[in-house]
């Protein structure tokens, strides 16, 4: 598979954990989201992913799947083996809410497009977008914090979807300088995660396009 990734990417990231989790061998394809005004909007990405987001996964038959959620739930139609979500109806609506709570309510609010939009169009300054970024984190994450499991992981013992949407999200908070301190069990929840390889070799960091 081919996965359009930029190592800063919160959603490409998740699904790079995901990938890493199933044993799925993949070839990254770097998308910079910053230099040349952001590759991701020229017209050679614009013909691959007409959103112009990363991350977008190319599977075996050569289909385009965009969005991380989607293609998160491909690779676990594909390749059920580590399961991403608990067999109990129930328990799966609880850790698709916990992910959604990532996904929908704090990443949109703090994506590159929308800091772009508050400065270059709304004319905010950075220490203005930098306390609207903080406050959707810390807003999402007092929530998080009281909806986890005891741990180690989010939803108790086996990591599920909703570590692969908190990881990332945590890793850009920390860019961010966002204060984690009232944030206990999320952090310990970090922890557990990034002792494991899958997550270790998704992160940033580990990237071949790592700056
Ligand atoms: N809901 C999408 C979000 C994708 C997204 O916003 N990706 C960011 C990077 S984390 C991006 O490509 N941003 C470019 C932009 O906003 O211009 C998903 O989960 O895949």
């Amino acid at each position: 598979m081919k996965l359009y990734s930029y190592f800063r990417s919160s959603a490409a990231y998740r699904v790079r954990i995901a990938l890493n989790l199933k044993g799925i061998a993949y070839e990254t394809v770097p998308i910079h989201l910053i230099k040349d005004g952001g590759r991701h909007r020229q017209a050679e990405y614009r013909a691959v992913n007409p959103q112009m987001r990363v991350p977008a996964l190319v599977a075996p038959d050569g289909e385009l799947l965009i969005q991380s959620l989607a293609i998160i739930e491909y690779l676990e139609e594909i390749k059920p083996e580590p399961p991403l979500l608990p067999k109990d109806p129930i328990a799966r609506a609880q850790v698709r809410a916990l992910a959604d709570i990532v996904a929908c309510d704090i990443h949109p609010m703090n994506n590159l497009g929308s800091l772009r939009y508050l400065k270059h169009e709304l004319h905010q300054e950075q220490p203005a977008i930098d306390a609207w970024y903080h406050h959707w984190v810390i807003d999402g994450f007092t929530s998080l914090e009281s909806l986890v499991r005891p741990g180690p992981y989010s939803f108790g013992a086996d990591v599920t979807l909703a570590d692969l949407f908190l990881i990332p999200q945590v890793a850009n908070a920390r860019r961010l300088k966002v204060p984690l301190e009232a944030f206990p069990k999320i952090v310990g929840i970090e922890t557990a995660c990034l002792r494991l390889s899958a997550f270790d070799r998704a992160r940033p960091e580990n990237q071949p396009d790592a700056e």
